[in-house]
């Protein structure tokens, strides 16, 4: 890439950015919470409002100096909420992390019960595991998925909330294929006395492309990052309702974050002309049919697909009739040069670190061009991967099979790499 002074003064760095380069390059990169960075993403995270600090919001800073800062911040609010059709706009979360902590920190107080979805049957870190820190704060109950369809067990929430009557309840989350029936979960929380926040990180750039349903118009508040579907930088955003604008900015500032990464929220203000525009959704709408035909593909050939396939980017594989764990197989598809992640599939027998499944998203290889043919051929070198995880031909071949498929796929077809 342009890092002319860094390659200048620190060659050793520059190695690795250019080594992580040709991995992405020369890789089939399927993680679903990734996405490529185009060049004024990667431009506008670099330029000079890195310089600048700055707290508080546009027209009530902390900081003098702040004027063209308000004026950006005004254009990506802007620009968000018409994007979305929302009520309000944040910009400043640092993460889709940071901006489900905004909420929080916006609603609720220690001791309040929040309803989330299970980690291990799709939801977030964030979203109430005992292992995230606000578990000391909050008291989670967790909802799960009908053990029969592996959709969102809508009874089994509402008689939940019934039960414990959250403050807060979370829809959305990392591995949940399918479309979520919002407005039923609005009226289960409301009717409870409950807010509604929707998670929608994974799924943003399919919600802005219109591909699939919005939750703006059902949730209290929705949270995101921006480098997943929406193919922005590392960021977070959240939307609500003007109602709760107030309480939402305090939550964010000076609740939850503190000086403002300028650079990133100039390159989300990009993003969200550059999400409204037929361009992106022509690419959205092929990420869902490469996802779709993905699921068919690999159902077809022996592996089982959770919920039986998908509606957004993300394919969900229960590896158990390949009679592989997650780990096998995330590692040995990563020796072909195919990176996807291991991950818990619902009820899971395993452990975290082992699972009995594979995440598999469809964004970064739609961005690079690859369409149903292609993927239909990464399906099948699964499939062989699958069948002999340790055997050093079949990986040998498959090996070059992937890499002469992505070759034809400039990772950066328009960008100098030097
Ligand atoms: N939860 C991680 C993922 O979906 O990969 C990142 O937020």
């Amino acid at each position: 890439m342009r890092l002319k002074a860094t390659r200048r003064s620190d060659p050793e760095l520059y190695g690795l950015v250019e080594e992580e380069l040709e991995r992405q390059q020369n890789n089939i990169e399927m993680i679903a919470s990734e996405s490529t960075a185009c060049e004024e993403l990667l431009e506008l995270s670099g330029c000079v409002f890195m310089n600048k600090t700055t707290e508080g919001y546009p027209g009530a800073r902390f900081q003098a100096g702040s004027q063209v800062a308000d004026k950006m911040e005004r254009l990506g609010i802007e620009r968000a909420r018409a994007l979305y059709g929302a009520e309000h706009a944040n910009l400043q979360p640092y993460s889709g992390s940071a901006a489900n902590y905004g909420v929080y920190a916006a609603v609720l107080q220690p001791g309040d019960c929040v309803l989330g979805m299970r980690l291990d049957h799709g939801g977030h870190l964030t979203h109430g595991s005992p292992a995230n820190f606000m578990s000391k704060f909050y008291r989670f109950v967790s909802y799960g998925l009908n053990a029969e369809t592996e959709l969102i067990d809508y009874d089994e929430l509402e008689s939940l909330a019934r039960e414990h009557r959250p403050k807060l309840i979370i829809a959305g989350g990392s591995a949940y294929p399918r479309l979520i029936d919002y407005e039923r979960i609005a009226d289960i929380a409301h009717s409870v006395g409950g807010l509604l926040m929707v998670d929608m990180a994974h799924i943003s750039g399919l919600v802005a492309a219109k591909v699939i349903p919005s939750p703006v118009p059902h949730a209290d508040f929705v949270t995101s990052s921006a480098s997943k579907t929406l193919c922005g930088p590392r960021g977070g955003l959240i939307l609500c309702k003007a109602a709760h604008a107030k309480a939402l900015d305090r939550g964010v500032f000076p609740g939850s974050v503190s000086s403002i990464h300028l650079n990133v929220m100039a390159a989300k203000a990009w993003l969200f002309k550059h999400a409204g525009t037929e361009a992106f959704r022509s690419t959205m709408l092929q990420v869902v049919a490469n996802a779709r035909a993905l699921a068919d593909v690999l159902g077809q050939n022996g592996f089982r697909i959770v919920s039986g396939g998908t509606d957004n980017h993300i394919v969900l594989v229960d590896l158990r009739p390949k009679k592989i764990t997650g780990k096998v197989f995330q590692d040995a598809l990563e020796t072909v040069g195919i990176t996807v992640n291991k991950n818990m599939i619902p009820s899971d027998p395993e452990k975290p670190s082992v699972t009995s499944g594979v995440r598999i998203g469809a964004t970064a290889v739609t961005q690079r061009g690859l369409r149903e043919p292609e993927i239909e051929r990464i399906a099948a070198i699964m499939t062989r991967v699958a069948a002999s995880p340790e055997d050093r031909s079949t990986l040998e071949s498959c090996k070059e099979e992937a890499l002469s498929l992505i070759s034809r796929f400039p990772l950066y077809p328009e960008v100098p790499l030097a």
